[in-house]
């Protein structure tokens, strides 16, 4: 007698698992159904210790930088995706195998009741993740929990049956045994399961991307280009003497280049018509604004600068827009706090959240709500439908997509903060070499060959006075400084090297507007955020 084989049970629980999650992101995208792919690892990352996630995030910035993958932000959210649907499937997969061992062990032909209690089993978890908060339906919790473990029992008596079968198959019973037919038998089972689960998975991916496709089209067209502030305005220092080297990023980031950095897998569901601004807690009565509302108050205008504290020296977690919006301050009376009030917990709808005191309100009007960028609704990506912005600080401590502010009586750490990183997180002085212009050399007034060399500089909300180039460790020569977008974001620079072929060291550093130098020493993004000088090599 052969035992019927591991390989081909294996075979079976991960074509089947690979289904259920196909079936699982056709539904979250044509019927807004829960993605639990996405939605248990989300849950998880909120219960690691900080510790690792800052480990995990390090580590994969430095992948992606050591192997060039592209822009940090976008391909450490595909990686996160691709790993989430790696846990799911893993589970999926062990779970399979153990059914199959049991049902192997006993040979008593219960795969259906025992393929029910491994969709249990699985099922039931995930479900109750899903009812403590998904967030990826845009159904209500109650239909989402019976598609959930309803899938999961599916899937379970499906792979039930389907090991039960292949164990079957193997038998050979006695002289009836006929081990030829029984193979051919074996094989055509598994061609047509693999060819059915393959079919549906494809098609449940194929129809959801196109379903996305459509939605993300819509999207575009409401905030098209051609309606952004960028594409009809000069910038304001259009007409600055130093214009940027050539190959230096640019001084204004285009909306889909800016990065994006957020704790989800996936964006949060926001139904435009139904959000609102909750404002609560140590208050006279409780107000709920609409967006219309906060767009009376006189908007203000303000490029700014953010920048991720996980950004290594030198990355692109970085980016400038100009941002729109009601200052806090001028939006403070209206909201009637009580005397005890200090300061005010923003709640966002992924569950991240942070705290801002009224006494940093008061001081300074540029802290604002914000509901666009670039002239345009905040993306989705970005917060939609509003976001705050604190100058000087890094994005860690900045929520988007906000949907409640409460105002409390003390101080509270929020989200990041809890989990170990820097409690006020400004954003530290740092320069940047974007290019090197070897190709675009230009003759200077002695007639000398010069490189123009140039990059950024930022020092949060304290300005830059100075940036200065060394090559090989010679002396340090002061770079020529563009008026900047304004006092809140990056100083682009430029320094005319004098070429001189051979292989060189090209170093930068900058001085905060009050004189003070950059810090030098090297030191990694956790838990601080990322200091020391970013230098250039090569052969000219
Ligand atoms: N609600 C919410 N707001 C958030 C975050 C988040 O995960 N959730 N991430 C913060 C971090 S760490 C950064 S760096 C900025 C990034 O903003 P961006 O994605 O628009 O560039 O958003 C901040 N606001
Ligand atoms: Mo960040």
């Amino acid at each position: 007698m052969r035992r019927p084989g591991i390989s081909d049970a294996l075979f079976v629980t991960a074509m089947l698992t690979a289904t259920l999650i196909g079936v699982f992101f056709f539904a979250w995208r044509v019927a807004g159904l829960p993605f639990v792919v996405f939605d248990t690892f989300d849950w998880l990352t909120r219960l690691l210790p900080g510790r690792l996630i800052a480990f995990g995030i390090a580590t994969m910035v430095t992948v992606i930088r050591l192997l060039n993958l592209g822009p940090i932000s976008s391909t450490a959210k595909m990686a996160e995706q691709a790993m989430a649907i790696a846990v799911l499937f893993i589970s999926g997969v062990v779970g399979g195998l153990v059914l199959f061992l049991i049902l192997r062990a006993f040979r008593k032909g219960h795969g259906v009741i025992a393929g029910l209690a491994l969709g249990v089993v699985l099922g039931i978890p995930t479900m109750l993740i899903g009812l403590h908060g998904s967030g990826t339906a845009s159904v209500g919790r109650a239909a989402g929990a019976i598609w959930v473990l309803g899938a999961f029992l599916v899937w379970g008596v499906v792979l039930g049956r389907a090991q039960q079968r292949l164990i079957s198959l193997e038998k050979t019973d006695d002289a009836a045994a006929d081990l030829g037919v029984k193979r051919i038998d074996r094989r055509r089972f598994l061609v047509q399961f693999g060819g059915a689960t393959a079919v549906i998975t494809v098609a449940g991916a194929v129809v959801g991307e196109l379903a996305e496709a459509r939605r993300r089209e819509a999207v575009m067209m409401a905030g098209g280009e051609a309606m952004r502030w960028s594409a009809t305005h000069p910038l304001p220092n259009a007409n600055a003497a130093v214009q940027p080297a050539p190959g230096t990023r640019l001084e204004f980031t285009p909306l889909e280049r800016h990065y994006r950095i957020d704790i989800n897998t996936t964006l949060p569901n926001i139904d435009e018509r139904q959000w609102r601004l909750r404002i609560a807690g140590l208050v006279e009565t409780p107000l709920t604004l609409t967006l219309q509302d906060l767009q009376l108050y006189e908007p203000m205008h303000q490029f700014v600068t953010l920048s991720c504290i996980s950004n290594p020296v030198g990355g692109d977690l970085i980016g400038t827009t100009r941002w729109t919006g009601v200052s806090l301050q001028r939006l403070l009376p209206d909201l009637r706090l009580k005397t005890g009030a200090t300061h005010l917990k923003i709640r966002s709808a992924d569950q991240f959240f942070e705290v801002v005191s009224l006494d940093a309100i008061q001081a300074d009007p540029r802290i604002m709500l914000t509901y666009s960028w670039d002239g345009v609704p905040l993306k989705q990506e970005h917060g939609y439908p509003l976001r705050i912005y604190i100058p000087d600080i890094h994005g860690m401590k900045q929520p988007k997509w906000i949907e409640s502010i409460e105002a409390i009586d003390r101080w509270e750490p929020g989200y990041w903060v809890q989990r170990g990183w820097n409690e006020v997180a400004q954003m530290h002085a740092t320069s940047v070499i974007d290019t090197v212009g070897v190709d675009m050399t230009i003759i200077g007034a002695d007639r000398r060959k010069l490189v123009p060399i140039g990059g950024i500089a930022h020092a949060g909300a304290r300005g830059i006075s100075k940036v200065e180039v060394q090559v090989d460790g010679g002396p340090w020569q002061q770079a020529e400084l563009r008026t900047p977008l304004s006092q809140l974001t990056w100083v682009i620079w430029k320094y005319d090297w004098p070429f001189q072929s051979g292989k060189h060291t090209f170093t930068v550093r900058c001085y905060e507007g009050n004189g003070a130098s950059q810090i030098a020493k090297p030191s990694p993004a956790a838990p601080n955020g990322a200091t020391g000088l970013n230098s250039r090599s090569m052969t000219l």
